[in-house]
């Protein structure tokens, strides 16, 4: 109800009195008033004048649901959500959800973590309100082995959303990160819950750093401020992140992966390039080629011959 308020005064372009806001939404005035009070406390600073009504002045920094489902404009992605102030990581949140038997599209997003992880056991450094912090629940019709696709998928989508609300143009760098001038702009993590032969659930974890200034991040990674030089609404950029995937995995299911690859290859950060890759404790060097339809990264070495990485870190580009 407080988000119906909400909305309501959103939709206004000033003043909207409480008899108003009262009778378009059949609810008393003390309820107005007190889910008006309820939204100052998470942080809207709204306006009351005495014959007037109330006005929005502000909203609060926070990707609070309901302005996370405001216009969201989506079928399925985000559309059952999920709020923390600070959690351990939002992966285990999703999981729980994933095993609860919640529906895909479910989004966990928290503001800071305390335990936020990256692959093989590293961490994610999580500052409170600086990124955006998710997790996604998706039920794909795929066999475990095609979960890369949905790692490429998901950097494509964050890749279109972060052009959409800042006009940066940011590269993939195979098979996980987004990154700016070398830099690493945003991390995905991949998890599923599976058997041989089917998914149950796979759980897309989305770290970007949004507001961070340079002095708080890792010495290789930068922030949409530290690029642009202003801060960026996390509100809008998680909105059209969920927008985006939903976008990309409809056309996933429904064309098949060559389009979501094609774009993918168009941003690559290394394709065309020699590279230097550590995939399960050797050290793979060459020129990164192609990425094959299964998502998995096709490097040449120099003796001609051609190595299928289905996962690795490229530790250094040429
Ligand atoms: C990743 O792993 O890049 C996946 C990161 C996924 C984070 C999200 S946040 C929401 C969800 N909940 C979680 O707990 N995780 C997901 P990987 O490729 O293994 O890279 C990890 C490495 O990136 C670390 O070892 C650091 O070197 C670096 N790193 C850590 N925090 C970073 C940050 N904020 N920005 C840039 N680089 C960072």
């Amino acid at each position: 109800m407080a988000k119906d308020v909400l909305d309501f005064l959103k939709a206004q372009d000033g003043f909207v009195s409480g008899e108003e806001i009262s009778r378009s939404l059949k609810i008393s005035r003390t309820a107005v008033w007190k889910y008006i009070e309820r939204l100052r406390a998470e942080g809207y600073l709204i306006e009351a004048v005495p014959h007037l009504g109330y006005r929005i002045i502000s909203i609060p920094d926070k990707l609070l649901p309901e302005e996370i489902s405001y216009q969201l404009n989506t079928k399925i992605i985000g559309q059952r959500l999920f709020y923390y102030e600070t959690l351990g990581s939002t992966m285990d949140a999703a999981f729980e959800l994933g095993l609860a038997g919640f529906p895909e599209g479910t989004a966990v997003f928290a503001e800071s973590q305390t335990k936020g992880r990256g692959r093989l056991g590293r961490s994610w450094f999580s500052p409170k309100g600086k990124g955006i912090y998710l997790s996604l629940l998706l039920r794909p019709e795929f066999l475990p082995q095609g979960a890369p696709k949905i790692t490429l998928m998901t950097a494509v989508s964050i890749s279109e959303a972060i052009k959409k609300v800042t006009g940066l143009s940011v590269l993939i760098k195979w098979p996980n990160d987004i990154v700016v001038g070398g830099k690493k702009l945003a991390g995905i993590l991949t998890e599923l819950n599976a058997e041989a032969d089917k998914i149950k659930f796979v759980n897309i974890g989305i770290g970007i750093n949004v507001n961070s200034s340079k002095s708080f991040l890792p010495l290789d990674a930068t922030s949409l401020k530290e690029e642009i030089g202003t801060e960026v609404s996390r509100i809008e950029l998680a909105k059209e992140v969920l927008r985006a995937i939903e976008n990309n995995y409809f056309l996933l299911k429904e064309k098949g992966f060559k389009p979501i690859l094609e774009k993918c290859k168009a941003s690559s950060a290394i394709l065309g390039k020699r590279i230097e890759i550590n995939s399960q404790n050797r050290v793979i060097c060459g020129e990164a080629q192609d990425i094959d339809m299964d998502g998995a990264l096709l490097v040449r070495q120099d003796t001609g011959f051609i190595e299928r990485v289905l996962s690795g870190d490229v530790v250094r580009i040429y």
